[in-house]
């Protein structure tokens, strides 16, 4: 490990460009934490105006900010489950063409079906909402067909969170294919907060909690590389990270600020929203390592799978979540949410992330790395080189000032899911699928590297706007999907619309009962027989989920380059209707009627079936039940008379 010296400054919050100009201002390395604006919905509707701008810097970043109405970047959408968010998204980004299309071959209309890859203009942008399990459709979350052109009208977003969401930290970005690395790592990024966490363990309520955005930018093109104030001794990072958009750049890295009261426990929830940088997060505690209680992953509590069994006595802590860790390594989009014990009166802790091995050359050896940085020249070029480096300093004082916001004291304990836990599942089918790359002129890996992800048995290509789904299953289905990193080079498994377990490392069974929507494989050292290898236990039984989305690596300049894939759920196999009639023991196949059954009350209680109402009627000659539609399967258990 290693240690930064740290001066002790405390400059007052300031911005590097004036925030009334309409660029995207940011605040200047060392400035004290500010938590993201908040946006919370009201009577069960969360509405927000964004504007996605850019600005060009004079050290030659460009940088891309969604402002809200009040002028606020990327403000923290806070939903609960159940509510309606409404997001009118306006492009504001310059009108830049790089392709020959006339204006009018540019589609206008958003949701038209994508079949002209051109018309992915670098100005062209869309939204994900990571993690939030929502259909894949025009107006949700779909980002392979959706396309908001520059200068058009705002684009409306309507999201019914669900019910069943875990309650955690997740996010909003963009996603349009070739250009979603340049503009998150211009700072397009915000955090969305499905509440209710404390509902999975009483020791979270009423907790201070703390919002913490990191994100990578691109390094200024103007600075100097032999800065006399050259920090660590080691070469620059391929990208500098920045905490609630304050930068801690290269070469001295001074960390973000945070004033907090003496010994107080807080819930701290960090976004990785770097398009290519990983994380590694460790705490010094006067200067001794300290552990993190972590409580949730990408958006889940850990417990959430357990759920329901050690709920009922809050009182005994049986619901104990936190797991007490040495480290927090968090993939780009990756989140965690973790307790911190802040110092006692007149300490400090010193938040940093440790450095990640993304390719083999750059190995634990720095010294081997300096002295053979080329060492293969057949590899990818190391354009995600990843040191340790400071993030946040903490300062404990008396009069720091009190939390922006706390978790509720009052809840209600979660309850038990409606379905089996993911881990307890037969799947339905397995496959292998593979991370790959080539490197087309190896002098300029740089330039000429096109990324892959295959499933196995299929031939490799980059992605393709215009082809058909790569995999196909069906709505109700759990599939294991065992991933192989087949380059020397790190990844990030990503799927949208779904959450899964990891059930294998490398072959080797794990305990990792947590749901997540991101995991990192290790590279491949180039000689081992085996591959690096995670075997996933992939949900797609959430019926809301249907349609087609995709799976993909999560450094965003893969994903450009084209390792990603689309997978189509199709609806539930329409199982036959059956209407139960267990007072003369007859069962109904497909359209069926009762003669003399009637309701003894109303509204209509259907609290044992899943038909749709609309499929189930009675009047006055008894219940009738229709023919499932295709994408319905009813299973109606009824008694005639007393339904
Ligand atoms: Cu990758």
């Amino acid at each position: 490990m290693f240690l930064l010296a740290v001066a002790v400054f405390f400059p007052a919050v300031a911005y590097s460009q004036n925030p009334a100009s309409g660029g995207c201002p940011r605040p200047i390395a060392g400035s004290e934490v500010i938590a993201p604006a908040e946006i919370t919905s009201h009577n069960g509707v969360l509405q927000v105006a964004l504007s996605l701008r850019s600005s060009l810097q004079p050290t030659g970043q460009l940088r891309y900010c969604y402002v809200d109405e009040s002028g606020n970047q990327s403000p923290t959408l806070r939903v609960h489950p159940g509510d309606l968010l409404i997001l009118k998204l306006k492009n504001e980004l310059p009108n830049i063409s790089i392709s020959t299309l006339s204006p009018l071959q540019v589609r206008q209309n958003p949701c038209a079906k994508f079949n002209m890859p051109l018309q992915m203009q670098p100005s062209s942008t869309n939204l994900h909402f990571h993690g939030l399990m929502i259909p894949p459709t025009c107006h949700q979350d779909d980002v392979l067909n959706t396309l908001i052109q520059p200068q058009t009208a705002s684009y409306d977003y309507r999201v019914r969170i669900p019910r069943s969401q875990p309650p955690g930290l997740y996010w909003y970005h963009p996603h349009p294919h070739g250009h979603s690395e340049e503009q998150v790592l211009g700072g397009a990024s915000g955090a969305l907060i499905v509440e209710g966490i404390e509902r999975f363990d009483s020791q979270l309520a009423g907790l201070p909690e703390r919002l913490l955005v990191i994100r990578d930018q691109a390094r200024p093109s103007v600075q100097s590389e032999d800065d006399p104030k050259y920090g660590t001794g080691l070469k620059p990072p391929s990208k500098d990270l920045s905490v609630n958009f304050i930068p801690v750049p290269f070469p001295n890295y001074p960390p973000a600020i945070i004033k907090t009261k003496p010994s107080q426990r807080e819930l701290w929830r960090v976004l990785n929203a770097s398009a290519d940088t990983f994380l590694d997060l460790h705490l010094l505690t006067n200067r001794k390592w300290t552990l993190l209680g972590l409580v949730a992953l990408d958006g889940v509590p850990l417990n959430y799978e357990q759920t329901g069994s050690k709920t009922k006595n809050r009182s005994n802590r049986t619901d104990n979540i936190v797991q007490w860790v040495s480290d927090i390594p968090i993939p780009p989009g990756g989140r965690a949410e973790f307790l911190f014990d802040s110092p006692t009166e007149g300490g400090q802790a010193q938040l940093l992330t440790a450095g990640v091995d993304t390719v083999p050359s750059a190995g634990e050896d720095e010294d081997a790395f300096f002295a053979a940085p080329s060492a293969k020249p057949s590899t990818p070029d190391d354009d995600d080189y990843t040191p340790p480096r400071w993030l946040l300093r903490v300062v404990s004082a008396l009069d720091a000032p009190g939390p922006v916001s706390r978790l509720p004291t009052a809840f209600s304990p979660a309850q038990k899911r409606p379905i089996p836990a993911l881990g307890s599942v037969h799947p339905n089918r397995q496959r292998t699928l593979y991370f790959s790359e080539k490197v087309f002129d190896p002098k300029n890996p740089r330039v000429s590297t096109v990324f892959y992800l295959t499933e196995d048995g299929q031939q490799p290509s980059p992605f393709n706007p215009a082809a058909a789904p790569n995999i196909t299953v069906r709505s109700g289905e759990v599939e294991d999907w065992v991933i192989e990193n087949r380059s020397q080079e790190i990844h990030t498994f990503h799927i949208h619309q779904a959450h899964f377990l990891v059930l294998e490392r490398d072959g080797e069974p794990v305990e990792e009962n947590y749901l997540r929507d991101s995991v990192s494989l290790p590279y491949w050292d180039g000689v081992s027989p085996h591959y690096p290898s995670v075997k996933l236990r992939i949900d797609f039984r959430d019926p809301a989920i249907v349609g087609t989305f995709p799976y993909h690596c999560h450094i965003l300049q893969h994903e450009d380059g084209g390792m990603m894939g689309t997978i189509q759920v199709l609806p539930r196999a329409a199982r036959k209707t059956k209407l139960l009639d267990n007072l003369s023991g007859r069962t109904y196949q497909g359209e069926a009627r009762i003669p003399g059954a009637r309701l003894n009350s109303a509204p209509v209680e259907i609290a044992r079936t899943c038909a749709k109402p609309s499929l189930l009627t009675v009047d006055g000659d008894g219940a009738r039940l229709a023919r499932s539609s295709s994408s319905f399967a009813p299973e109606v258990f009824a008694a005639a008379g007393r339904f």
